[in-house]
């Protein structure tokens, strides 16, 4: 049975008027490695640490400013928000198709609440913890192309064309603002695009993105503001003592106009400098070490890397299977081929290496937790292959083959073939992105061990289930496994209302 909202009833939390208090109890371990009579023994205590959780329930009205607006993502997800705000619907050959939000966790994804009466109850996920209604956000963002919205969609190939023409009036007058370019950065096929740049040295440019979040929120009357970037596919910076490998070192390089500075380090340096959480939906290294150090410093949320939308998604969810059946995966081949202009910028091998890193990484943590199936630094093959297709536009193909060994030395091989258009499946997880990131800014916590309150670590993990290299604070573990990931979130999220982690027991039945 499916419910819309619930209320949780509880000693252990109270909603006021300002905010929901929870007392949660972590269940976790601590081990020790002791040598107990000759021998060394791991000793695994269970542990039990109090935590106090602080949700203010005053949902802000929110402006999303997205790093390549006009592009296919951002006309993508501006268009589809609008579609849903407006209720619009459109013919297809098939039928008349509503506007709706599947393949956004928050919007279109469910929680199990408890048993009634033998029946599994479920309830929206967004039904958890107030969060900001996409209806209510207010777009904007810069573009090196001058493009406004409505040409930008149909310039993007996605929408029907019944719904593009429902949807130009909403999205004509929107222009995205002059964007940051540097040509060494990007593919060079790109040049062509580059009509709405800011000129100036690269401190000028971060000034510059300053200036316009500060007026984008004035006009708009937002209260908060998160920028997202779905901007092209940068290469690669290099990282080197004395220039990005601390805050003092990055700044004083943006001061002396370092060619090395990407333009995505410096829009993330001007959001962290106004306070505004920024999330990065490219693989590039963007959060170079002293612009993570800058973010830590002054409590500003960054989060990312690369929107995990879906063959790697699938990989997430197929290796984490494998390792977990106790197969044994030796070999994993991706191939893509895609004719958007996401496609032409991956297609310099520069941009490519970017997103190979990204897409290669993302086994390592499921490889590593089975030490019966893989020896200590033992890793399956694995090979990413990107092509552009110009024919194909923004349907991306996407072949995978999985060969694994199996009982007895038999091999066992799965092949995928999925065709998608691509900014179908990213616009919501960028809405994710978003809702997430402006709702974890409202969460505070402590343990019993701390006296204070304090928000989450500005290297939001909570987003992990989002995207394909999940950025993590110096020395914590990755966790690429996509269940675990998503359950990381959800129960974090039930802790804030007081609720148990979703345990699957169901031992009321047993
Ligand atoms: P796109 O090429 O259609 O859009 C990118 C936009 O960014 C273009 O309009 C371009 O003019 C603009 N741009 C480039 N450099 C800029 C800068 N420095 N400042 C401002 N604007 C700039 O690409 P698409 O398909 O929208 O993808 C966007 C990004 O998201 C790409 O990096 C892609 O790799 C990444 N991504 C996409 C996924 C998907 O499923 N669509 C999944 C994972 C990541
Ligand atoms: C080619 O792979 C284009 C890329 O931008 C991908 O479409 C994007 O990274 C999505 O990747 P995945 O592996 O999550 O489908």
């Amino acid at each position: 049975m499916f419910i819309e909202s619930f209320k949780v009833e509880s000693p252990n939390v109270e909603y006021t008027e300002n905010e929901i208090h929870s007392v949660y109890t972590y269940e976790t371990t601590e081990l020790v490695h002791e040598n107990r009579k000759g021998t060394y023994q791991w000793i695994v205590k269970p542990k039990s640490v109090k935590y106090e959780f602080k949700t203010d329930v005053h949902v802000p009205k929110l402006g999303v400013m997205l790093v390549g607006w006009g592009g296919n993502n951002g006309s993508t997800l501006t268009a589809g928000v609008i579609a849903n705000r407006e209720g619009i619907s459109w013919a297809t050959k098939d039928k008349v198709q509503q506007a709706n939000y599947f393949g956004s966790l928050t919007q279109a994804s469910s929680i199990r609440v408890g048993s009634f009466n033998g029946e599994e109850i479920y309830a929206p996920f967004k039904s958890l913890l107030p969060m900001v209604n996409p209806d209510d956000i207010v777009f904007g963002g810069w573009d090196i192309s001058d493009m406004n919205l409505a040409d930008a969609m149909a310039r993007a190939r996605v929408l029907d064309i019944d719904l593009q023409k429902q949807l130009r009036p909403y999205m004509e007058s929107m222009v995205p603002l002059p964007g940051i370019y540097d040509p060494d950065f990007i593919a060079a096929n790109q040049g062509s695009r580059a009509n709405n740049v800011i000129k100036g040295t690269k401190q000028e440019q971060v000034q510059q993105i300053i200036k316009d979040i500060r007026e984008f929120k004035e006009k708009n009357k937002v209260d908060k503001v998160v920028v997202l970037w779905t901007a092209n596919t940068e290469r690669y910076s290099n990282v080197m003592e004395g220039l990005n490998d601390t805050v003092e070192n990055l700044l004083g390089s943006v001061d002396k106009n370092e060619a090395e500075i990407s333009p995505s380090t410096l829009y993330a340096i001007a959001c962290v400098m106004e306070n505004v959480p920024f999330i990065n939906g490219s693989p590039q290294n963007t959060f170079v070490p002293g612009l993570i150090d800058l973010a830590i410093r002054r409590n500003t949320l960054i989060g990312g890397d690369d929107f995990k939308s879906g063959q790697t998604k699938m990989k997430s969810v197929l290796v984490d299977f494998l390792v977990g059946a106790g197969i044994k995966p030796t070999s994993i081949v991706s191939y893509n081929h895609l004719g958007n202009n996401d496609g032409m910028n991956l297609s310099a091998p520069q941009t490519f290496r970017s997103k190979e890193i990204s897409k290669s990484n993302v086994v390592d943590d499921m490889v590593s937790s089975n030490g019966i199936l893989f020896e200590p630094g033992e890793h399956p093959d694995h090979v990413v292959v990107i092509k552009y297709v110009p024919y194909v536009a923004d349907s991306k193909r996407a072949m995978d083959e999985y060969t694994s060994e199996i009982f007895l030395g038999g091999r066992n091989t799965i092949v995928m073939h999925n065709t998608c258009e691509d900014s179908l499946l990213a616009a919501p997880i960028i809405l994710d992105l978003v809702l997430l990131a402006e709702l974890s800014t409202r969460i505070q916590l402590k343990s019993e061990d701390e006296g204070k309150f304090h928000s989450f670590h500005p290297v939001a993990t909570i987003l992990s289930y989002l995207t394909k290299a999940p950025l993590v604070p110096p020395g914590t573990p990755v966790v690429n496994a996509l269940s675990k990931q998503r359950a990381m979130l959800e129960n974090i999220l039930r802790a804030c209302v007081g609720l148990a982690p979703e345990n699957n027991m169901i031992l009321e039945y047993k």
